[in-house]
């Protein structure tokens, strides 16, 4: 008997708000319907923007990897395939909203202004990133899987409690995005999140992106029930998303948002996505992975997608693309030239920093570890 062909996990029974199918057609059901309007609203410069940003997250990503392979990176996490996610999550943001990120969240600074480059200090080995947090509104990122969605609903309920929702007042009342993935919410962490979250009405969106897989461990070993449903026992509301689709994720972003920072309290989106590099530069996926699940994703690449809408609705046009092409040349060689700039950090810069005010462990740690370090220059091995 012939093997029965194969079939996404995530592709369930479960209801999914898609609103551009993977040929960049449109397309509306009673899922959809409310989101709708808000994805119509963008207008083919808006569009034209989803694009340009995904296309230099991916450039951002292709840059990386290859800095990480010839040495001048530890390590390097790809968010190709979750472009869409990311970049329409973000521009539903308002300026004054916080974005609380894992690690592959490129896109996410890229629409915050963070400059891409200083993220790959922490790739680097060199600090955590070191961005302005206040200034981008945008917290570094977070490697303890899941730790974050505990903070990100500390701060919302600090904005709750600072009177700045729920004033009706679009310039004041804020919100807070906590992304993570489907491996995330597995640790209690986000569990505990969700619960306080809601006990509290807290301005939160849980954006979890789903790409399929927590390193090796496929969705299926992860969790039974969907993970748009996850919250509901917490009193937490979730949406399932097609997250390869910009405009989808844009619309059910802004509507959650808009609802946390009018008073009304969490939302949890799953948005179904695929991540279709490695997790890591570490790590390699056709140990674990199949030809034709890359396939099928591949076919539904998000930023083909949206090349596809735009061509569909007659708002693309080769010099818009040649422009896009030549802005992502111009960024990948500043990345390069900058990341080769950055030297080699002194060890005892990681100390620096990690209190305000001084610290006796800290001061204790630092003379043991300039001691140790002499020894070595002592004996001329190092
Ligand atoms: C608390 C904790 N446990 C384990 C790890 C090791 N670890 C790093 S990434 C990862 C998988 C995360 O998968 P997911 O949450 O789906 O995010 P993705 O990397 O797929 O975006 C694990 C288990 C960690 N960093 N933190």
């Amino acid at each position: 008997m012939p093997a029965a062909p194969w079939q996404p996990s995530a592709l369930t029974a479960e209801p999914l708000v898609q609103l551009v199918d993977h040929a960049g057609q449109r397309r509306v059901d009673d899922v959809s319907a409310p989101y709708e309007p808000l994805a119509r609203a963008l207008d083919a410069d808006a569009l034209r923007t989803f694009y340009r940003d995904m296309t230099l997250t991916r450039r951002f990503d292709e840059e990386s990897t290859s800095l990480q392979r010839q040495g001048e990176l530890a390590l390097f996490t790809q968010s190709k395939g979750q472009e869409a996610a990311q970049i329409g999550s973000a521009h539903a943001m308002r300026p004054q909203d916080w974005a609380f990120p894992a690690y592959r969240e490129h896109g996410v600074l890229l629409v915050r202004g963070v400059p891409l480059r200083q993220e790959l200090h922490l790739f680097r080995g060199i600090d955590h990133g070191g961005w302005d947090t206040e200034q981008h509104r945008v917290h570094l990122n977070t490697l303890v899987i899941g730790s974050h969605a505990l903070h990100a609903t500390g701060y919302a309920m600090g904005m709750s409690r600072d009177g700045l929702v729920g004033t009706g007042d679009p310039t004041k009342d804020e919100a807070t995005v906590v992304y993570f993935g489907d491996g995330a919410t597995s640790q209690g962490d986000v569990s505990e999140a969700f619960n306080f979250a809601a006990v509290n009405q807290a301005p939160i969106v849980f954006f979890c992106q789903n790409n399929q897989w927590a390193i090796s461990v496929p969705g299926e070993l992860q969790y039974r029930g969907p993970l748009s449903r996850r919250g509901e026992g917490f009193g937490v509301p979730g949406v399932r998303v097609d997250g390869n689709d910009a405009l989808a994720v844009y619309a059910v972003t802004k509507t959650a948002l808009d609802k946390a920072r009018a008073g009304g309290g969490p939302t949890l989106i799953e948005a179904v996505t695929f991540r279709r590099g490695a997790h890591t530069t570490s790590d390699d996926p056709t140990r674990y992975r199949s030809e034709t699940e890359e396939k099928y994703w591949a076919e539904r690449d998000p930023i083909d997608r949206i090349v596809a809408l735009l061509k569909a609705e007659g708002a693309w046009s080769d010099s818009f693309a040649a422009r896009v092409q030549a802005e992502g040349d111009e960024f990948a060689d500043e990345l390069r030239t900058y990341v080769r700039s950055l030297g080699r950090p002194d060890p005892m810069t990681m100390f620096d920093n990690v209190y305000t005010t001084p610290h006796a462990i800290n001061e204790a740690e630092r003379e043991w570890m300039r001691q140790y370090d002499a020894s070595f220059k002592k004996g001329g091995s190092r």
